[in-house]
């Protein structure tokens, strides 16, 4: 991939601005639809976030495609050339119930490998982003590689739907570990794995965008993340995950066993 420093500090801009439309809206009242369910909601600022990241990324590289959550980019149904993959916001529930605790996320790929990833948590201000080769950061902060630290020394994150679910997974991870936190951003959950805050994160069902940005990161600092399988991500369609360092992650594989 080609322009990584000017690619990098558009992005950086673009995250800025796209975070100062979303704290304006905190002043305004949203407008909430349901998407498949009463715990699956969209809002005019997801929409308009993203269409905004679409005019800035095809103003800039109009040859590349984009796939987005809510739908304003291409139709992708494979991962040649370049390709962006945008959540404009991760963790909705969260934005709408708590303006806070949500995340704009970008992953950058090229020929189905990540060479770009950000997570960019707007009310922390703390922008989580990787460079495929060159490390992973929180702001200015390189983060070290992880510690193979057991389940046991470690807090986990699982997906409320996990935990909610009658299968009895979640119950016995969260027993094995130090504790279990539900914070509903599968990207601010991976970016604190990466950066030691958690041991694991665990959802049985994301979609790509809300994968490619945290799988650059977590490459960088040498977790895996993988599906409960053992198989790689497939960022064509949704996958069971975990993300946690190569010890943890064989401890909750085998839970599901
Ligand atoms: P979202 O807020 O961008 O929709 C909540 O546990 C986490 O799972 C969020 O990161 C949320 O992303 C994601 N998620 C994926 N599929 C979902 C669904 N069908 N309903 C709610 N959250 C979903
Ligand atoms: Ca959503
Ligand atoms: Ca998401
Ligand atoms: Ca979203």
């Amino acid at each position: 991939m080609d322009q990584i420093d000017r690619r990098h500090s558009l992005i950086k801009s673009w995250l800025h601005e796209a975070a100062d439309l979303l704290r304006e809206s905190f002043n305004k009242e949203l407008e909430i639809k349901e998407k498949t369910s009463r715990t699956d909601l969209v809002t005019n600022m997801d929409r308009e976030i993203e269409v905004f990241l679409y005019e800035k990324i095809t103003a800039h590289f109009p040859d590349e495609r984009i796939l987005g959550e809510e739908s304003i980019g291409h139709d992708i149904q494979d991962l040649d050339g370049i390709v962006w993959i945008i959540d404009p916001i991760d963790g909705t529930l969260n934005f709408i119930k708590q303006r806070a605790n949500f995340a704009i996320m970008i992953g950058i790929y090229e020929d189905g490998v990540g060479h770009l990833g950000y997570i960019y948590d707007v009310v922390r201000d703390e922008l989580y982003f990787a460079i495929r080769h060159n490390g992973a950061y929180c702001n200015d902060r390189r983060l070290p590689t992880v510690e193979e630290l057991p389940l046991s020394e470690g807090l986990v994150a699982i997906s409320n739907r996990l935990v909610v679910s009658d299968a009895g997974e979640a119950r016995r991870i969260a027993k094995n570990s130090s504790g279990l936190r539900v914070n509903g951003s599968a990207g601010l959950e991976t970016a604190w794995v990466a950066s030691g805050k958690l041991v694991a994160y665990i959802a049985p069902s994301l979609a790509p965008w809300d994968i490619a940005a945290g799988l650059v990161i977590a490459e960088e600092v040498g977790l895996v993340y993988r599906q409960v399988t053992g198989e790689k991500i497939n960022l064509l369609q949704n996958n069971a995950v975990i993300v946690a360092n190569r010890y943890a992650f064989q401890e909750i594989k085998n839970e599901w066993q």
